[in-house]
């Protein structure tokens, strides 16, 4: 059986070599070791993304190649994501979640949604490159408590604060909270566009959730 060094190592080089099939081999034998699976994708998987990011700036990779390792990185998650765990929360509440408008970044989202699912939370995943009108429309009829947009972009960010702006211009933004978060989402931008709170990772949007649904229960205000 494989150490836990080189199935770490050999799980970064898969996902670096966009090798699908290696990176499920090697995930396998980190569920077997009992090597932390969120921090196979989210750490080890992470360091295999920067360096993918690396050869993207420095052109020696293109976007074909990213997308050969971010399916590598996700035939990972696959194999991983039922092992990932997660302190139950004891306020069941609903989460609306999408990729913002222009945006097809949604590993990190996908992250979010097997977090937030394994906390025991209902979330209504709408996908990648989803419109305002959408995430507004989708939160009222779930009744939401949490709206959680993911952006990976500079140029995709602005959508956040326009969903907020439609939810304050229906009149529903006390009904709901709103968490973001993505490479480019920082916590003080965040808050200035009036989002409650910026998890900083997939785990952090856990705690983050359960504080925020502990708030609205207790000021009543999600009766829709
Ligand atoms: Co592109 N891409 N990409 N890309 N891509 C970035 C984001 C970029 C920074 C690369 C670069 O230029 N250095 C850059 C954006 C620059 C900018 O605006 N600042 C970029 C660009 C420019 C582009 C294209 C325009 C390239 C082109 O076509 N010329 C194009 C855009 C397409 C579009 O969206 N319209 C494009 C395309 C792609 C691929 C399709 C090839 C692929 C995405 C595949 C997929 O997601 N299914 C891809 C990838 C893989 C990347 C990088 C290399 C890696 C992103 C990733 O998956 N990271 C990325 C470089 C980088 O991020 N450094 C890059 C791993 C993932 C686990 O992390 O998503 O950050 P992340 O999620 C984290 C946290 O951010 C957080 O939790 C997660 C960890 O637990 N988090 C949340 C995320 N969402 C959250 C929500 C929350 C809470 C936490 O609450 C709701």
């Amino acid at each position: 059986m494989a150490t836990i060094e080189e199935i770490i190592n050999g799980f970064k080089k898969a996902v670096v070599d966009g090798d699908e099939e290696a990176a499920a081999k090697w995930a396998k034998e980190g569920v077997d070791a009992k090597v932390d699976a969120y921090d196979l994708v989210t750490k080890h998987g992470g360091v295999a993304m920067t360096a993918v990011n690396q050869k993207y700036e420095r052109k020696e990779f293109f976007v074909p190649e990213v997308l050969c390792s971010a399916n590598a990185l996700n035939a990972g998650v696959d194999i991983l994501s039922p092992h990932m765990r997660s302190d139950k929360t004891s306020e069941p509440a609903t989460v609306v979640l999408a990729v913002v408008e222009g945006d097809i970044h949604d590993i990190g989202k996908n992250l979010v949604r097997i977090m937030l699912s394994a906390a025991g939370f209902r979330v209504v995943d709408l996908g990648k490159d989803v419109s305002n009108a959408a995430i507004i429309e989708k939160a009222k009829e779930a009744k939401a408590d949490v709206i959680g947009m993911s952006a990976l972009m500079s140029t995709t960010m602005p959508r956040m604060k326009a969903v907020i702006e439609g939810l304050q211009q229906a009149g529903i933004r006390n009904k709901v909270k709103v968490i973001v978060g993505g490479g480019p989402v920082t916590k003080e931008w965040a808050l200035s566009i009036g989002a409650d709170d910026r998890p900083h990772d997939a785990s952090a949007a856990v705690g983050a959730t359960k504080e925020l649904v502990a708030k609205l229960r207790a000021d009543k205000a999600n009766d829709w």
